[in-house]
């Protein structure tokens, strides 16, 4: 199989590469990546000589040249993972989530239908399910929860699900969709809270708390939302919706002080600073269908994954220095200057 996948220098899209060549070694991998600031093509360096991959530097809302790549390739697979992906940027300006996130998936589709394809599918977010109150703790997000988002990124990644599901009904697209809980582990970009809480104490930086950090979110080691994409596209039925998440409900203060526990730093680095607007109390996933149909169980224990992902931070250094020493600054001076 040839198989596209999109978005591959981020973070899960990454991490979804390295999966895919080690398990299945037969199949032929494209990584399509405009390389925005979240793209990092040094990640993909241990895979780059590889005869089964190639990188294509390509925006996904370039209707011309993902033509072009689709005839050259003709793919059977298309896994989308490409989006803007930051929620506190989209509350900044939402226009690029509109561009990518709902026209780049539009024009993706349209290049599978006019080429033919197997599976297209479209990696999404519980976030398009919007949030849980904290005081009923007996909900939780199932496929059939309507849609109901809060930021301008939620709001994009919905209308591409909705673009997604209206390309199978009409078109008779084969598509799947699924929706994953907050993913933690290598390679994810600092701005989003771990890896972002790791380098500040790593730096004796203060970690900037939002609110009063009860907000709750499901935490899950990105290899097993890898392995749970990889299920689906193999063997999920066309059409449908998976949700994906482990039942690992934590508060944000609680991450932030095992953070610092693990890496051996005072709490008085924490500081709490003026809350996101419109921020989600809580997320909390049903994985239910995905466990009965395909027989997906998350494998990672938050304990051992988070120490994993630690440890990592520690011995790649360089890969989140040169991050947080370029423009990435910029952000961070906008987003917590004076906040
Ligand atoms: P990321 O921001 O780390 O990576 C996104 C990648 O997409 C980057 O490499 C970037 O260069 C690329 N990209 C952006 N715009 C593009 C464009 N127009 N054309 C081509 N490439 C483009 O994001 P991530 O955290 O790896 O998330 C990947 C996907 O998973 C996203 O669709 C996101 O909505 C979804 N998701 C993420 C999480 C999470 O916790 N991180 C949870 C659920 C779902
Ligand atoms: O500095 C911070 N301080 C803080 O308290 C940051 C960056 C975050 N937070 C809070 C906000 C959230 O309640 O931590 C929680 C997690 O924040 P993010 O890492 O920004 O993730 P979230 O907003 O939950 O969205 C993530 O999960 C769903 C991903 O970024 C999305 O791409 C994915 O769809």
């Amino acid at each position: 199989m040839t198989i596209i996948v999109t978005g591959g220098a981020g973070f899960i899209g990454a991490n979804f590469i390295f999966y895919m060549l080690r398990e299945h070694p037969e199949d032929r991998i494209v990584c399509v990546d405009k390389l925005t600031y979240a793209g990092n093509l040094s990640t993909l360096k241990e895979v780059m000589g590889k005869p089964n991959f190639r990188f294509v530097k390509l925006d996904i809302c370039d209707r011309e040249g993902v033509y072009r790549l689709f005839e050259e390739e003709k793919p059977d697979v298309v896994v989308n993972f490409a989006a803007e992906s930051h929620v506190d940027r989209s509350i900044e300006d939402p226009s690029v989530f509109l561009q990518t996130n709902i026209i780049g998936t539009g024009v993706l589709m349209d290049a599978c239908r006019k080429y033919g394809i197997e599976r297209y599918h479209q990696v999404s977010t519980d976030e398009v399910y919007g949030d849980l109150p904290l005081d009923r703790p007996d909900l939780f997000f199932t496929e059939e929860t309507p849609l109901h988002t809060s930021s301008p990124y939620s709001s994009s990644k919905a209308g591409a699900d909705l673009l997604v599901m209206a390309y199978h009904r009409t078109f008779g697209l084969p598509v799947t969709i699924s929706r994953c809980s907050n993913n933690y582990g290598p390679y994810q970009f600092p701005e989003k809270l771990i890896p972002l809480m790791i380098a500040n104490c790593l730096n004796d930086r203060p970690l900037p708390v939002y609110g009063r950090g009860l907000n709750v979110r499901d935490w899950l080691y990105v290899e097993d939302h890898c392995k749970a994409t990889d299920l689906i596209i193999r063997r999920g039925r066309v059409g449908e919706v998976y949700n994906i998440g482990g039942h690992n409900e934590m508060r944000n203060i609680d991450i932030v002080r095992l953070i610092c526990r693990a890496l051996g730093k005072p709490e008085r680095l924490i500081t709490y600073v003026t809350d996101r607007k419109g921020h989600d109390m809580r997320y909390a996933i049903d994985p239910a269908k995905i466990h009965a149909e395909l027989g997906w169980l998350p494998e990672t224990r938050f304990a051992e994954g988070i120490q994993r992902t630690i440890d990592w931070y520690l011995t790649h250094r360089d890969w989140w220095e040169e991050i947080v020493s370029g423009e990435y600054q910029h952000y961070y001076e906008r987003m917590y200057g004076d906040r």
